[in-house]
């Protein structure tokens, strides 16, 4: 199991409270499909996803780009946990939606940019070492359950 130390939990859910997570979520899922775009197969009835821009005014990329950041929330919530809370998501993705678990680490990266690009100098290297700690648990969680 991960150890979380006091400090660690403290950088993740401090940080977390102040995250919009429409705006960062919305703007994260646009992010992976604009930097990678091969990610843009998962979402092939997502409609007009042809430039930066389409992608960026896509409604369906904003509800489901706070959708994920929302159920991310969940992990915050639950850092003791955070395999179990994702179990059946983890199941989801590799059984239904087919996705690489590949695709979690660099959502996980493409995270990091966006809080670093939110926060600014608030965005501390300890911050950002928690953070990344916490994608990478995410990312694991997520492809937990793959065979
Ligand atoms: Mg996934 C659906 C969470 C990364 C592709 N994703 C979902 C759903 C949630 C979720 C909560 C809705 C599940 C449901 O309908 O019951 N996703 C989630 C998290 C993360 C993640 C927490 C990482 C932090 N997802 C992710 C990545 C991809 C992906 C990296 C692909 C590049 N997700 C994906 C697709 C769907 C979901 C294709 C179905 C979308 C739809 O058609 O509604």
């Amino acid at each position: 199991m991960v150890h979380w130390t006091a400090e660690e939990k403290q950088l993740i859910t401090g940080l977390w409270a102040k995250v919009n997570v429409e705006e960062c979520g919305a703007e994260a899922l646009a992010r992976l499909l604009i930097v990678y775009p091969w990610t843009q197969r998962f979402f092939d009835n997502f409609g007009n996803l042809s430039s930066p821009t389409a992608i960026l005014g896509n409604p369906k990329v904003r509800a489901h780009g706070k959708k994920v950041l929302t159920s991310f929330g969940e992990a915050v919530k639950n850092l003791d946990s955070i395999k179990k809370t994702f179990a059946q998501l983890s199941e989801l993705h590799c059984e239904k939606l087919h996705v690489d678990p590949e695709n979690f680490r660099l959502l996980g990266d493409i995270l990091i940019v966006v809080l670093a690009g939110h926060f600014g100098k608030d965005f501390t290297p300890a911050c950002q070492a928690a953070w990344q700690k916490m994608v990478r648990v995410v990312a694991h969680a997520l492809a937990h359950e793959y065979h």
